[in-house]
């Protein structure tokens, strides 16, 4: 059993709205459904999406006092929040980078992420299997431990 903190950044809430040939068409409610049904049963999944860098930090701390690690999907915030990676940094949690897109097939600025130095790895681009993959990883990785 383990309890995981699953983290979206901004704009996510937006998913399953608007851009479905990048991001398709399933929304939030339904990954979260999803990754509740695969895994609720063997682990404990708190969920929060924000639009603010500030309320992402301050579940990260908080999640010193209760969480075994974090999957995190930073959106935008992947590419320069250096706020966020110390954070990450900071609370010595072990923590998995999820994208639903192939980020290193897109922009050239998306290339790059300031937060996958301070994760275990980086899961990007099977669309909203990514998180579901990125909880298997995170379970393994604090099983191996
Ligand atoms: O592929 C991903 O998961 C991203 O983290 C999504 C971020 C983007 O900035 C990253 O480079 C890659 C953007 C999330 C915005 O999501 C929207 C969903 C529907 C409509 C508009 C935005």
């Amino acid at each position: 059993m383990s309890k995981i903190l699953i983290l979206h950044g901004p704009n996510l809430n937006l998913l399953g709205t608007r851009e479905p040939e990048v991001y398709g068409r399933t929304t939030l409610a339904d990954i979260e459904q999803e990754l509740i049904a695969a895994f609720g049963d063997q682990h404990t999944l708190r969920f929060l999406q924000s639009n603010h860098e500030g309320a992402l930090i301050d579940a990260i701390h908080e999640a010193r006092t209760w969480a075994d690690g974090v999957v995190i999907n930073p959106g935008a915030f992947t590419h320069y929040s250096y706020a966020l990676r110390d954070a990450l940094a900071g609370v010595d949690l072990p923590a998995v980078e999820v994208h639903l897109s192939n980020v290193h097939a897109r922009e050239e600025f998306r290339r790059h992420s300031v937060i996958a130095p301070v994760c275990v790895g980086q899961i990007a681009g099977f669309g909203r299997r990514s998180y579901a993959l990125g909880v298997r990883a995170l379970v393994d990785t604090l099983t191996a431990a």
